[in-house]
């Protein structure tokens, strides 16, 4: 036997309690009567994690008998959320922890809410990994998942006078009860130097790297349990540590300061987590991040998890290293070193190996969010890498050449290398050469990407393009943050809706029943009554749960246009102030809004300043009669997320067609029976599609539109000039409407809507204004919004990430559940 029998600790309130009293007393070193709630969440997580040991050790055992196909998915980012709940869902152990813990005078929600979400991610891409992998765990799918293990993750926002200010995010402060360090595994990574050609012991003339430096990489262990499936999958995050060679330096350097320096220099790759998400700064850190986590994961698997003895011919029979964008692209020239360098293959067969080992996943189409690093300092860094870099591109760009006669423009244009403003690695052209598969995120998005992106790629690879529409997962988005409407649900149609979402179809005759409707208007209720108990406790605002609460959460860009969502409010107020209307006539509103803001991206964090100023008049302005509401909770998160989705009855998704790949949250939303009110982009169609038009918001510009007006030259201020209304908007905030008569503090927000709006805000203001109209009016047939409520959550079961999974499964990995 392999392993020392393993057991779970006794799944009863007593045994749990023994459990969690020792884990208290001999892991915390603390009495119960003196313990604080800190210790007693410390204990709860240690204790709650002895009941995953055994399935995680058993699905490991097994991993390594059976050899099955699995999947490496490489991110930088995993925007987890907390973990205890999720961990109790997965062993079913919230009714026993709850009665124990009761019988020991502690509350579990204070524990649970004692607990810091690791925030190692900036927003959809990184959490869709945090959903892929609670997916293929549930699905019982051999996955492990490789990032970086930040010590700091996204920050902490704050608003000063209505400012963001950004404050370092000390996740490990307190303890970090789900992480197994493993110091012993670690991974040496090698960055600098230089390259040198040498002839092998077997005669042949090879490439050798000289490295100038290196670093450790640690891994960092978590569970990442499958919902009551017995089954426990691993995420391995890595963190830098400086080598014995930074540590000697220290003992033999007089120049103890520098030393010191050189060792914090090397802990500086896993430090903190780049809080952009759109715009690239080709920073020098960022690039050691991903080499780090991407060689220090390749190495793992081939030398590590893989046998001994293993054939790495066979390798595509046993992994697929998924990209999650471009930022680990650097894998590609890595395995490629790896398999020629390190383990003596020939460029054809390391190639030919390389290339089904990889597949891209695409997640924008801005221009300015696709990665590209200089040659100069991908030369620097990793000297060997950009050689083998320049020998795919020669190869591939003489194939172009020979299919396509020698047309020299379609060979530049392929070029993995670009060569203007200066020469720099394209990583998406890259990820797409070396990629088996590479895929977009929304059927728009994968179509856009194959005619406007990509083309000539498409052209050249038949088959290589395809689409995943994203998914989130169910457990985490309904179970666990609404436990009232996941109750409602399985009263109606039993239990199995959570690992089989699409049965929520069932749901569709309830939408007919009144009692039923009743029932699901009180979930709602309840759910707005918990948001205003959360927002009171955490910023002092209240949630009226009788208001239509509309609700606008994402990053802050400006593709996303919080802007036309501003100019909405204004547009309200103006017509109240205005006395065109009376507050009493209009549905009362509240409008949440949550979003960071990248720290170095100006206009944003002018947008944030603008939202605070709107609220604070609305708010206080006497004549509003307490008829419109704005809120902007600072410091949006996944803990937030789980509180706000729920209780929301309008879903805002209002990014430019075309711009959006696909949005995660409108799923969230639309599978908490919100409403949404959308464009015709990303993930939106998909939606209106399924939920069906009559139950959806949908207005302005289509794509090809938006093409068209570019093309014919957009002039913004054209549509403030012809709509009265949109013009006193903008006047209002010109004026100073919103920052105690200042004119200056937002100008630059009106000036670029007026003479730029790349985002075609001012365009599609009129659409935007009289579907809210619409929706205000609905809204007040309380019956007819319940039934358009209740037929969004029926029809939205193909959001769930296991049905992405799948497709993810049949489409590119070719990896069925094992075992
Ligand atoms: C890159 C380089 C340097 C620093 C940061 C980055 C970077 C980090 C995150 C760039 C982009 C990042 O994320 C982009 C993202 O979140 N995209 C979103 O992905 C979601 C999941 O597919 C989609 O639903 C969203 O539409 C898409 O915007």
């Amino acid at each position: 036997l392999a392993l020392a029998p393993v057991g779970s600790p006794a799944s009863s309130v007593d045994g749990f309690v023994r459990e969690f009293l020792r884990e208290l007393n001999y892991g915390q070193g603390v009495a119960l009567s003196t313990s604080s709630v800190n210790d007693q969440y410390l204990a709860l997580a240690r204790t709650v994690r002895h009941y995953l040991m055994a399935r995680w050790l058993e699905t490991l055992r097994r991993q390594a008998e059976t050899q099955a196909k699995g999947v490496a998915y490489l991110s930088a980012e995993y925007l987890l959320g907390r973990q205890l709940g999720n961990a109790l869902l997965a062993t079913g152990l919230t009714e026993i922890v709850e009665e124990g813990l009761g019988k020991c005078g502690v509350d579990l929600a204070a524990l649970r809410a004692q607990e810091v979400e690791p925030g190692l991610g900036n927003g959809g891409l990184g959490r869709l990994a945090a959903c892929f992998i609670d997916s293929l765990a549930t699905m019982s799918v051999p996955c492990i998942g490789y990032g970086i293990r930040y010590e700091y993750g996204i920050f902490r926002q704050t608003f000063v006078e209505g400012r963001q200010v950004e404050q370092a995010d000390s996740w490990l402060a307190l303890g970090a009860p789900w992480e197994f360090p493993h110091p012993e595994a670690a991974q040496i990574v090698t960055f600098g130097g230089h390259t040198e050609k040498y002839t092998d012991t077997d005669g042949v003339e090879r490439s050798r790297w000289v490295a100038g430096w290196k670093v450790k990489a640690i891994p960092y262990n978590y569970m990442v349990p499958g919902y009551q499936n017995g089954r426990v999958n691993t995420l391995r995050l890595w963190r830098a540590q400086a080598t014995d060679a930074f540590d000697l330096k220290i003992f033999n350097s007089g120049d103890y300061e520098e030393a010191v320096r050189a060792q914090t220099f090397a802990e500086n790759i896993s430090k903190v987590l780049y809080p952009e998400d759109s715009t690239p700064q080709g920073k020098e850190l960022r690039l050691q991040q991903q080499y780090f986590f991407v060689s220090a994961s390749i190495h793992d698997f081939v030398n590590s998890v893989l046998p001994k003895d293993f054939d790495l011919h066979k390798l595509p029979d046993r992994i697929i290293f998924q990209l999650n964008d471009t930022h680990p692209v650097i894998g590609v020239p890595e395995l490629m070193r790896v398999l020629i360098d390190e383990k003596k293959m020939d460029w054809d067969e390391a190639w030919a190996i390389t290339q089904q080992c990889f597949a891209y996943t695409c997640h924008t189409l801005l221009p300015e969010a696709l990665e590209v690093w200089s040659v100069d300092l991908l030369g620097r860094l990793l000297p060997r890498h950009l050689e083998i870099i320049y020998r795919i591109n020669e190869e591939f760009l003489e194939r172009v050449s020979e299919r396509f006669d020698g047309d020299q423009l379609r060979v530049s244009r392929m070029s993995i290398i670009a060569e203007h403003p200066e020469r720099a690695v394209r990583m998406a052209y890259l990820a797409t050469v070396a990629g088996a598969k590479v895929n977009g995120v929304a059927e728009l998005h994968s179509q856009l990407l194959r005619d406007k992106v990509l083309p000539d790629f498409d052209e050249f690879f038949p088959g290589k393009f395809t689409n995943v529409t994203n998914g989130v997962t169910p457990r985490r988005f309904v179970r666990l943050a609404n436990p009232a409407l996941s109750e409602l649900i399985t009263d109606a149609i039993g239990v199995g809706w959570l690992t089989d979402l699409e049965r929520l179809r069932e749901l569709e005759p309830y939408a007919e029943d009144e009692e039923f409707r009743d029932r699901f208007r009180e979930v709602k209720a309840h759910n707005k009554r918990r948001l205003n108990r959360v927002l009171v406790e955490r910023d002092g605002f209240t949630v009226d749960d009788s208001h239509l609460l509309d609700v606008m959460v994402k990053r802050l860009h400006e593709y996303k246009r919080q802007t036309l969502k501003v100019l909405h409010i204004v547009t309200e107020y103006e017509r109240i102030i205005s006395g065109e209307v009376k507050p009493a006539d209009i549905t009362p509103r509240t409008f949440i809004f949550g979003a960071k803001a990248a720290p170095g991206y100006k206009i944003a964090k002018d947008i944030i300043h603008l939202i605070n100023g709107v609220g604070a008049v609305v708010n206080n302005d006497k004549r509003v009669e307490g008829r419109l509401k704005v809120l902007f909770p600072p410091n949006y998160n996944v803990t937030l997320a789980e509180k706000v989705i729920p209780a929301a009855d309008l879903s805002e998704q209002i990014s430019l067609a075309g711009k959006e790949a696909s949005g995660t949250g409108n799923m969230k939303f639309a599978l908490n029976g919100a409403l949404t009110i959308g464009t015709d982009d990303g993930a939106n169609i998909e939606i209106r599609e399924l939920v069906g038009d009559d139950n959806f918001f949908l207005f302005g510009l289509l794509e090809p539109e938006v093409e068209a007006l570019y093309a014919k030259g957009y002039v913004p201020s054209s549509f403030y000039e012809s709509d009265p209304s949109l013009k006193r908007a903008i006047d209002l905030i010109a004026q100073g409407a919103f920052s105690d008569g200042d004119r200056d503090v937002f100008a630059p927000v009106v000036g670029n809507l007026l003479y730029e709006d790349r985002f075609m805000a001012l365009a599609d203001y009129r659409a935007y204004i009289d579907a809210q109209d619409k929706v205000g009016a609905a809204y007040a047939d309380t019956d007819a919004w319940t039934r358009s409520a209740i037929l969004n959550v029926a029809r939205s079961g193909f959001f769930s990430s296991d049905r992405s999974m799948r497709h993810y499964i049949d489409r590119i990995w070719h990896t069925p559940p094992a075992f």
